[in-house]
């Protein structure tokens, strides 16, 4: 599937969204022609996400279900022909204009060591650079004037770096002649483009915002390759909105956040080679799609052939699958028994390596500062939560009766949090208490979404209990612990959103 062309704005917005697009749209465009002196040729978008369930499992290779929203980065494009000089500029002044060129070669450099907002389009181009010379395309790269206009709050969990990326690959594409682009490529492109940026990231956000379709929620499967599916919420007689919170709490990804987000990646990759290791895999781990190459699924699918002579795990039922990971759990909790973790000392006894080769195979591109290696407790929380994203679509699939549906799907987002909280240590206080005051107010289920330790929440709501779940956390949350917040960052705080759409491109010229 080609990522499609618009040819109105309500092609890619929602009606209500249409008279502010508009205005915002035209102000990029007019603002383009002062800072350019000519016009934008055409614009690259791409939304920001919220994920449903399916936390930190993306780079285990586990499905998630995560939905675009509305907010967007957008990037007004005019092409520069001759020579491979790139000038980036941004609506919001606190990112300032940067000029850059790339050698004929294609080869985009990126000091991923600093906190520079350019890094994103250089990721994006950088990636496209790759693809373009896969498919065949020599000599340098078309430079590009562009602007950069974008919604989706920066560090606040929503996806603004996959959306970011994901718009400067697919302008990078078109840039260069690229007509017609498929989506399956674009993502794959802007997944591993973001782990040039600091971050092993998984590949659920540039899928979320690559594919999305308006009105449904995207599952994304990763094996045997690249999927995404459209699921629509079933038409239940009350009507149900997915409302987003920000804790305000910034998850600043390059201090305390790249250290943990690419922990948990060690963590999980080191479970799965631990765990294959005690269970004698004959074909040890096969080389896989995620961020370390070897993952719990791959650890999983490998269990499943030797021990159960299950040759294809990917044609396995649902039902069976699940039966596969109640096992997987129960020989965790037996296997893997050290809840204090394991020191690099313990791993790499196990795996017969010395703390250098063990540092150097797993830790070498993004060092971590750890002690122990929390291994019982990553492997639980992935095998547990890859369990309830299944359960989650097949409630949808599925459904029981209307009261139930709701209650049920909100349980699953409740025990998603209290595993993040508990066992996968990636809640914090803030979110915590939003997600306990939504529910008091009659939210079904709440939790964290994206990576956590701040950023946003997500709560399935019933329509007629959004305000009362509105006013509590204005009561109870920010008015006290933001009292000078002005009425307009409180507008942004909470977001109602409905399933938006993926990218698009639209040609102006
Ligand atoms: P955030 O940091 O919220 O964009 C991150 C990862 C995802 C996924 C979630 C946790 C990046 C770009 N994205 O999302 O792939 O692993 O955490 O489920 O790092
Ligand atoms: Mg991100």
């Amino acid at each position: 599937m080609e990522v499609p062309t618009a040819t109105s704005l309500k092609d890619i917005y929602p009606e209500d969204a249409i008279t502010t697009q508009t205005k915002r749209w035209q102000s990029l465009l007019t603002k383009f022609q002062q800072v350019y002196n000519r016009p934008a040729e055409f614009v690259a978008r791409s939304p920001g996400r919220v994920n449903i369930i399916g936390e930190h499992i993306d780079y285990s290779l586990y499905e998630v279900l995560p939905m675009a929203i509305t907010a967007d980065v957008l990037m007004a494009v005019a092409i520069v022909p001759d020579k491979s000089h790139f000038t980036i500029t941004n609506t919001q002044d606190r990112f300032p204009a940067r000029e850059f060129d790339v050698p004929d070669d294609g080869k985009v450099e990126i000091d991923a060591s600093s906190l520079e907002w350019s890094n994103y389009f250089k990721a994006g181009l950088s990636g496209a650079s790759e693809l373009l010379k896969k498919k065949g395309k020599t000599g340098p790269l078309a430079g590009m004037q562009v602007l950069v206009d974008g919604t989706v709050p920066a560090g606040g969990g929503l996806s603004s770096s996959a959306a970011f990326t994901c718009s400067s690959a697919l302008a990078a594409m078109v840039a260069n002649g690229q007509s017609s682009i498929d989506k399956t490529e674009l993502c794959e492109l802007a997944i591993t483009s973001e782990r040039a940026v600091g971050v092993n990231s998984g590949g659920m956000d540039q899928s979320a915002s690559v594919f999305s379709i308006a009105g449904a929620a995207t599952y994304v499967s990763f094996l045997p390759s690249l999927t995404a599916t459209p699921v629509k919420f079933p038409d239940t007689g009350t009507e149900l909105v997915f409302v987003i919170a920000q804790s305000f709490v910034a998850a600043d990804k390059h201090t305390s956040g790249p250290v943990c987000y690419n922990l948990r990646v060690v963590e999980c990759t080191l479970a799965a080679a631990v765990l294959a290791k005690i269970f004698a895999l004959k074909k040890g781990l096969a080389k896989d799609a995620s961020p370390l190459g070897t993952s719990l699924r791959g650890f999983h699918d490998a269990y499943a052939e030797q021990k159960e002579g299950v040759e294809d795990n990917k044609k396995t039922s649902i039902v069976e699958f699940q039966a596969q990971l109640a096992t997987l759990v129960t020989l965790v909790e037996d296997y893997l028994p050290q809840e204090e973790g394991y020191t690099r000392e313990q791993i790499g006894f196990i795996l017969d390596l010395s703390v250098d080769e063990l540092n150097d195979k797993y830790m070498s591109k993004f060092p971590v500062r750890t002690e122990t290696f929390k291994l019982r407790q990553r492997a639980l929380h992935v095998f547990n939560e890859a369990g309830r994203v299944l359960k989650f679509r097949k409630l949808l699939s599925d459904p029981p009766s209307d009261g139930d549906l709701l209650k049920e799907l909100g349980t699953l987002m409740n025990d998603t949090q209290d595993s993040c909280r508990d066992i996968y240590e990636c809640s914090c206080p803030e979110l915590d208490e939003l997600c306990q005051l939504a529910r008091s107010a009659g939210s079904y289920g709440s939790r964290l979404t994206g990576a956590g330790w701040g950023g946003c929440s997500v709560h399935l709501v019933p329509k007629e209990k959004v305000e009362g779940v509105k006013k509590a956390w204005i009561d109870k949350y920010y008015r006290k612990k933001f009292p000078d917040m002005d009425d307009a960052k409180l507008e942004e705080a909470i977001v109602v959103s409905k399933p938006g759409s993926g990218s698009f491109l639209f040609k102006v010229t």
